[in-house]
């Protein structure tokens, strides 16, 4: 294999932050970035098809390497010709490596140089997850961007417990790549750990930068931490990513978070915000959360979001989707959905406009007064 099949091309720096516009290249298409990436653990985001996501702007989805190990089965969906083909979703697919859900679903874990050792959250049937074993799962899925095995250990864990974790994620990360050799047309993002330790993180960065993967992933944020811990970490640990290389933040998409990590120079999130809660009735607006449920919108017969150009907010009323919500109507969860994933899209496009007119603080500011982020 000669050219590496996902590249991350610079387009321009914002003037006062560390924020970047660029293009993530795939096998499956060229998508800019910073971008966020509606997450579809199980093969599909939940209520929404192929379509009405590409309508709403999405490039890359995310889904899961545990879920779909232990269903249909890694081998199910590559013989239905891979991932994309299976769920019909033909741009950008990246997986995570599973040793993160392993963690926060499975029982009876136990981990050791190998890998993990655990209990399905399905069945009970008992599994291993290697490092090997990941890449050999998500070779088979075909996703564009795989992960490679890495422990998230929580945020404040002890120093030597971290320092040996980063260890093995590195050893695991160096056995993932070995394990990838015939793999065509997709690549490995390294995982960067380190919890709340400055030097550990830093050791980390460099440890895995080494190891020349074509991407990198921050883990271990938004476990617990404050806000102002997680902007700190980043403060500090994106100048040892690998600038020609894209920069990934693991599970973090709340709209001020999706801002403050572009502000440091992330160019890719994903989150289940958007549509969790959405299933609960909860919109993302550009005034704030609004829970549509609530008795208040009973005649309230304008849109979700004054502001948004959404399906929802374009043909649909506060006052219908919190009727589909009392009636238990599936469409009403559907609506929401579209609503917040595409508030999230369309909040990334805003924030790459702002860093193409160099006025992303102003940009910041202003949002964050409007949803009501600086209120005390
Ligand atoms: N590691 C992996 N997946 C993740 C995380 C991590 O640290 C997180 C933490 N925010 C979310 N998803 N592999
Ligand atoms: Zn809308």
């Amino acid at each position: 294999m000669t050219q590496v099949p996902v590249t991350y091309e610079l387009i321009k720096e914002e003037k006062h932050t560390g924020a970047r516009l660029g293009i993530l290249h795939t096998p499956h298409g060229s998508f800019p970035t910073p971008m966020y990436m509606p997450v579809g653990t199980l093969a599909t985001v939940k209520s929404l098809s192929p379509e009405e996501l590409k309508e709403m702007g999405a490039g890359v989805i995310l889904s899961n390497t545990y879920h779909l190990w232990l269903r249909p089965g890694e081998d199910i969906v590559q013989d239905a010709g891979g991932l994309h083909k299976f769920m019909n979703w033909d741009q950008g697919i990246l997986t995570d490596s599973g040793g993160f859900q392993v963690f926060s679903l499975s029982d009876n874990r136990k981990l050791t140089e190998e890998g993990v050792h655990f209990r399905s959250h399905l069945d009970g049937s008992k599994l291993f997850l290697s490092p090997e074993k990941a890449i050999q799962i998500q070779t088979a899925l075909g996703s564009d961007i795989m992960m490679s095995l890495d422990e998230c250990p929580p945020f404040y864990e002890s120093y030597d417990y971290v320092k040996n974790s980063i260890n093995r994620t590195t050893r695991w990360a160096e056995r993932g790549l070995k394990a990838q050799e015939n793999t065509k047309d997709q690549v490995i993002f390294g995982i960067m750990q380190g919890a709340g330790y400055k030097d550990l993180r830093i050791q980390h960065a460099k440890d895995m930068a080494a190891l020349d993967f074509p991407g990198y992933s921050v883990g271990g944020l938004s476990v617990g931490e404050s806000k102002e811990e997680m902007n700190e970490v980043l403060d500090y640990l994106t100048p040892y990513m690998p600038a020609n290389k894209p920069r990934y933040l693991m599970g973090v998409g709340s709209p001020d978070a999706l801002i403050d990590g572009a502000i440091r120079g992330i160019d890719m999130f994903d989150c289940v915000l958007a549509t969790r809660i959405a299933r609960n009735g909860s919109c993302m607006t550009s005034h704030g959360r609004l829970v549509v449920k609530n008795a208040k919108y009973a005649r309230d017969y304008t849109p979700i979001d004054d502001h948004c150009d959404c399906y929802t907010c374009r043909n649909y009323s506060r006052a219908y989707v919190r009727h589909l919500f009392h009636a238990n109507e599936s469409f009403g969860l559907r609506l929401a959905s579209i609503h917040n994933t595409h508030f999230l899209l369309n909040l990334m496009k805003q924030v790459r406009q702002a860093i193409m007119d160099d006025n992303l603080l102003d940009f910041r500011q202003d949002f964050f007064e409007r949803y009501g982020y600086n209120k005390p």
